[in-house]
């Protein structure tokens, strides 16, 4: 081949491979390096100091990840179904979660908790009460209360009363659980307002940070109706970032989901799920949708049709036991 040829040949393979792109993660250069070294079989690469780099990476990054490996977490969360707290007979680990509604509530923390207030951790043990506020055991520690006291935070109220009426049962006074609502088919995810007034202009000036929950109904997660209601559309002007939270709730159908998270002061999180029972569309003063219910119920409501506050939405889901 001619000189001239042999040189253009070369040209060309150097544009082939400038021109290919460079797809190697840089994270992976040591690694190809020592492995190229490595493959070259020779004995020099065991006293390179590339490998020996490399080595203690490896070991200092296996070292670290067994250090910080947490072996036994306290969960904080639990989901919880309160209604029908009467429960008897013996019950073994499957019947504390199947009771609680959670599979991530691990026995290791119940018995732990147990054993900070020195009760009985054996297994027929959760329904007991021993210092008859009428919360069970296993309820005391769903919520972190002290089973041994009634009065958890001293407030003159018991624990039963505070989480049925909705306040916080390990934070003194009228202090209320944190409230998220989330409806995943509709991309919800909201604050839930403790209205305490039903004015319209104080029910409008909580709807700037949220849902509201109808004063004197049902607190989420315990028995009766909580009646919450939300925005589908508002005047370009209105104040606020939930005015079209509700726009979708059309759309929701019987057995999609509503989820409700409560956490406490004491950063306890409890999850209650609710699926939807029914649709209905009714009149804007329609009172019916405070109708009292035996179960634990949520009530949605917002003004339909779209645009206008003419009628009233109503979508109903019920406590998942
Ligand atoms: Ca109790
Ligand atoms: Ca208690
Ligand atoms: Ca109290």
């Amino acid at each position: 081949m001619e000189k001239g040829k042999i040189f253009q040949a070369q040209l060309g393979n150097a544009q082939q491979s400038q021109n290919r792109p460079k797809r190697t993660l840089p994270i992976l250069y040591p690694l190809i390096l020592a492995w190229s070294l490595l493959a070259r079989g020779t004995k020099r690469i065991w006293k390179s100091t590339l490998f020996y780099i490399v080595l203690f990476l490896v070991i200092f990054a296996a070292l670290f990840k067994l250090a910080n490996l947490d072996l036994k977490p306290l969960p904080k969360t639990a989901a919880l179904s309160e209604s029908g707290a009467s429960f008897a007979g013996k019950l073994n680990v499957g019947e504390l979660k199947d009771k609680i509604g959670s599979t991530d509530v691990s026995t290791l923390s119940y018995n732990d908790w147990a054993l900070r207030y020195g009760l009985d951790q054996s297994n027929n043990k959760y329904d007991d009460d021993p210092d008859g506020d009428g919360l069970a055991n296993y309820l005391e520690y769903v919520h972190m209360t002290d089973p041994k006291k009634s009065d958890t935070d001293g407030d003159g109220f018991s624990d039963r009363q505070e989480i049925t009426n909705g306040y916080d049962p390990d934070a003194p006074g009228e202090a209320r659980p944190t409230v998220e609502i989330s409806i995943p088919k509709i991309g919800v995810g909201v604050p839930m307002i403790w209205s305490k007034s039903a004015e319209e202009a104080s029910l409008q000036t909580d709807l700037e940070s949220g849902v509201v929950l109808y004063p004197k109904t049902a607190s989420p997660g315990q028995n009766g109706n909580a009646v919450i209601s939300g925005h589908s559309s508002n005047y370009v002007w209105a104040k606020g970032n939930y005015n079209h939270i509700f726009k979708d709730l059309n759309n929701l159908a019987i057995g999609d989901t509503v989820d409700v998270k409560t956490i406490q002061k004491n950063g306890r999180v409890i999850a209650y799920h609710y699926q939807i029972s029914g649709k209905t569309i009714t009149s804007s003063d329609d009172q019916k949708i405070f109708d009292a219910t035996p179960d634990p119920t949520i009530t949605l409501t917002t003004c339909w049709p779209l645009g206008t506050n003419l009628k009233r939405l109503i979508v109903k889901a019920d406590l998942v036991k």
